[in-house]
């Protein structure tokens, strides 16, 4: 079966070259910090790095991403490294991948998405969270099965021209094929499945619980708060991707309040849409919460960047619109200065989930918005209505404000008195998410 072939990178003695691209870009990542997480994603992976080649290219090469000459040493360097593969720090198309195989037989040719599918397979635990690993790697898989038979059609050359357009094809064929059916069967497993959750979620719901979701960066530090604040013992480690199942845990708040906190899948700059689309059913939790803990590692040094990376996961999934409270992490490794800094920022709470510092402001504030009876809302306030501002500072409590081009984006607990007064920039609902296609 097709996805056999496909192997898992586990095995201690892979030995990895990273290829990064220095382009002009504007979204606050380096190529620097690039390769420092795509060193920390080979190294999840259980592989070694052997070597880094980086090319400044604005555009790539259609046919082989990196320049000819350039593939030529990355073809030098691998082999005088003893390199088992090449892992490429953006996504490269099926015809990319299969031509860079072509200049570098020796080696595996893989791209940054299959590098993230593939820490999700060693992690995968639940059924839910295999099937969506699956799911995610055969439709990755599906338009480059040509590729992946390329040795076996070199060897039907040999055959003659009848070989070549006759069983050699319809094996392919049949790979496809086979590919195919069993999307279907996971998609349809994985509707099943999360039925059972969506039923779980709404008595939930209807328990009137006011429900929690843990969202951040991978290793940020989401796992050790949920620990930290309810015992819940789930896997928290220094790996990127640990946790990959959501986790729902009950919540005593110090107003006697019991709410729901979860824990879920870490988010990464590039996420690939598959897995997003895969983990569908799981991501539902951030979706329809109540609340988003967004939890930053405020110790790192992308820190800006990862934290504008998880709101363009969080608009993909449909759960920008959510109210968020930032939870600045690991303040433990911070210059005490830098975390009174942070700590002033509307909305935001420091703490630490390693020593438990700052982690009774944080329930407090859980308690005060949970307590609000109401769930707070986020409105964006074009510049004329600073009237409106001042009313909401004045009579609500905001947990963040942001200043964006088109007006003041308030994420705010209303009261009942005043709430009427901002019903013409309240945010539409969220369409519900669509239907698993089989
Ligand atoms: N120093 C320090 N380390 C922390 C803190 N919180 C978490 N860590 C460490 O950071 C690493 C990642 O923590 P996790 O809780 O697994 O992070 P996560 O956000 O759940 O990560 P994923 O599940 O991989 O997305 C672990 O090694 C933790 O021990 C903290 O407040 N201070
Ligand atoms: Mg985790």
């Amino acid at each position: 079966m097709a996805r056999d072939l496909y192997e898992v990178v586990g095995d201690a003695e892979e030995r990895a070259v990273l290829v990064g691209i220095d382009r002009a870009r504007s979204d606050g990542w380096t190529l620097d910090d690039d390769l420092a997480e795509l060193r920390r994603l080979v190294d999840t992976a259980g592989a070694v790095v052997a070597g880094v080649v980086t090319q400044r290219m604005d555009r790539p090469n259609p046919r082989t991403f990196i320049g000819s000459g350039k593939a030529e040493e990355v073809e030098r360097l691998a082999r005088e490294a003893g390199a088992t593969m090449v892992v490429f720090d953006d996504d490269l198309s099926p015809s990319q991948q299969a031509n860079l195989e072509g200049l570098l037989p020796q080696v595996r040719v893989i791209d940054r998405t299959q590098l993230i599918l593939d820490i999700f397979a060693l992690h995968a635990v639940s059924h839910e969270g295999k099937l969506q690993v699956e799911l995610a790697r055969l439709e990755y898989v599906l338009p480059r099965l040509r590729g992946m038979w390329g040795h076996l059609e070199a060897e039907r050359l040999g055959g003659g021209r009848g070989a070549r357009f006759g069983a050699g094809e319809s094996q392919l064929e049949s790979d496809r094929r086979l590919t195919r059916k069993r999307i279907s069967e996971l998609k349809r497993e994985l509707k099943h499945v999360a039925r059972a959750r969506a039923t779980q979620r709404a008595s939930r719901a209807r328990s009137g619980v006011f429900r929690i979701a843990l969202v951040g960066y991978t290793n940020a530090g989401k796992s050790t708060l949920l620990n930290a604040l309810t015992d819940a013992g789930v896997l928290a480690q220094d790996q990127l991707f640990a946790t990959l199942d959501a986790t729902t845990r009950r919540l005593d708040l110090p107003d006697g309040r019991t709410v729901t906190l979860t824990d879920t899948v870490g988010f990464i700059n590039k996420l690939p849409h598959g897995l997003v689309e895969a983990f569908k059913s799981t991501l539902d939790e951030v979706r329809e919460a109540d609340l988003l803990l967004h939890v930053v590692d405020a110790s790192h040094a992308n820190r800006d960047a990862q934290m504008a990376a998880v709101k363009v996961v969080l608009q993909e999934i449909g759960a920008s619109g959510r109210p968020q409270l930032v939870v600045y992490n690991k303040c433990d490794l911070l210059p005490a200065g830098e975390c009174e800094r942070l700590s002033s920022a509307p909305g935001a709470v420091v703490v630490s989930g390693a020593t438990g510092m700052g982690l009774e402001t944080l329930l407090e504030r859980m308690a005060t918005i949970a307590a609000q009876g109401d769930v707070p809302l986020t409105v964006t306030l074009p510049y004329d209505r600073g009237d409106l501002v001042r009313v909401a500072h004045e009579h609500g409590h905001i947990l963040s404000e942001e200043h964006l081009p088109e007006g003041t984006r308030l994420t705010v607990v209303l009261t009942d008195e005043i709430r009427g007064r901002f019903s013409e920039y309240l945010p539409v609902h969220e369409p519900e998410p669509e239907d698993w296609e089989t």
